[in-house]
């Protein structure tokens, strides 16, 4: 009899400890059901917060300034440092850009206190995997390059760039040229410095996304590939105006820019025939990251569109050795290095050649850029 009782005991321990398994186990089903539903549930809601998140995120790298507070003046350039990472962690993607009245040029200056005199910049703790010096035709046009200036300056920051910028101011009240301002800018910076990429920049072309590296290709790179002003497209295919960049090999190898096309327009699709003249073609970014916004103007007083234009273009081919950087004459007038950029003045002549330009009481005044920190060499 007690042998029979304690074979029931050990029968119901046996079943009831089989009955707790089994709850156990069905539980742990029955938790995993409900965390899946949980889960599913909950689906929206994560995608919806990390939405949130890269709202946030973009909203914070929409602005230029955003990924560079963590730069600071502290480091030093030591002689060891590591080259910067091949894809610069401070690129953000688009940026936001805007004209805000009331911008100074001091308040770039506040803004970018790492660049030292004459517009140049390293990055602070690594050693930088590329020299670009930007090149910028200019006269009259002061308030655009404040705001250029503004974005241009974080922008190539978060692309953990070694670069200088240089204006190349045209000096008188003769007619624009703009591809003879460029010349001018790549015998001046080239003789400063040993660039291995050179960025040929309109002053009212504000770049949109930082993923538009200012780097050189193994060709010539047109950057300005989409622009507000043609609906964000490529106007044409050989077009090359805006903003181009070439290394010293590319710019040689093409003798340069044509120093003959005197008032407005031509001289960009000269110089994108001369690209393919010379062997080359034309790099372009993705339409989603050489994206620019053109600071609205009218036509500049003394840059009247080129009647010649288009009879020259069609000489290009058998002009493009005999003008160029091998026949390139002008005179500095000064060279300023001022703390956001170089200015460099240039009396470049007209058509007819170099002239002493008229002397006004006030020329030197106005041909120089106001500034305290001015330096002639
Ligand atoms: C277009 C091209 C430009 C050039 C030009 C024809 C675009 C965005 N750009 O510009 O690359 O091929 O046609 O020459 O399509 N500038 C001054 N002061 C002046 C005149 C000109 O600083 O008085 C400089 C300035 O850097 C300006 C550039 O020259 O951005 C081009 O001149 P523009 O802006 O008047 O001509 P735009 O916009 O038609
Ligand atoms: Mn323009």
């Amino acid at each position: 009899m007690v042998g029979l009782q304690s074979r029931w005991r050990y029968l119901l321990m046996f079943l009831g400890i089989q009955l707790v398994v089994m709850a156990l186990l069905s539980r742990e089903g029955y938790h995993k059901r409900v965390t899946y539903f949980i889960r599913i549930f909950r689906k929206p809601d994560l995608t919806s917060s990390e939405h949130h998140n890269r709202t946030a995120v973009t909203v914070a790298a929409g602005d230029v300034y955003a990924n560079l507070f963590n730069l600071s003046k502290s480091h030093s350039h030591g002689d060891n440092m590591p080259y910067c990472p091949e894809t610069s962690p401070l690129i953000g993607g688009p940026i936001h850009v805007s004209f805000p009245s009331g911008l100074t040029l001091a308040e770039v200056q506040r803004k970018n206190p790492l660049v030292i005199r004459g517009g140049r910049y390293r990055p602070p703790n690594c050693e930088a995997r590329h020299k670009t010096a930007i090149i910028i035709p200019h006269r009259n046009r002061e308030h655009h390059l404040k705001f250029l200036l503004y974005y241009l300056h974080p922008f190539l920051q978060r692309q953990q760039l070694s670069y200088g910028i240089y204006v190349i101011h045209q000096a008188g009240n003769y007619t624009f040229n703009r591809a003879k301002l460029m010349n001018v800018g790549f015998r001046e910076a080239m003789r400063e410095e040993d660039w291995d990429c050179l960025f040929f920049h309109d002053v009212d072309l504000i770049p949109e996304d930082d993923r538009n590296l200012y780097t050189c290709d193994a060709n010539p790179k047109h950057a300005a590939i989409a622009m507000d002003k043609f609906g964000y497209k490529l106007p044409y295919k050989m077009y090359f105006g805006g903003v181009s960049a070439l290394s010293p090999l590319h710019y040689l190898k093409m003798n340069g820019f044509p120093n003959n096309y005197w008032g407005w327009g031509g001289e960009d699709d000269d110089i994108g025939i001369r690209v393919s003249l010379a062997g080359m073609y034309i790099t372009r970014p993705s339409l989603k990251t050489g994206r620019y916004k053109m600071i609205k103007h009218k036509l500049d007083k003394g840059n009247d569109e080129n009647p010649k234009r288009f009879n020259m273009l069609a000489k290009t081919r058998q002009t493009w050795k005999q003008d160029g950087m091998n026949t390139l004459e002008y005179e500095v007038v000064s060279r300023d290095y001022l703390p956001l950029y170089a200015n460099i003045t240039v009396n470049i002549g007209t058509e007819t050649g170099l002239h002493p330009l008229p002397q006004s009481p006030h020329a030197k005044d106005e041909q120089k850029p106001a500034a305290n920190a001015s330096a002639r060499r």
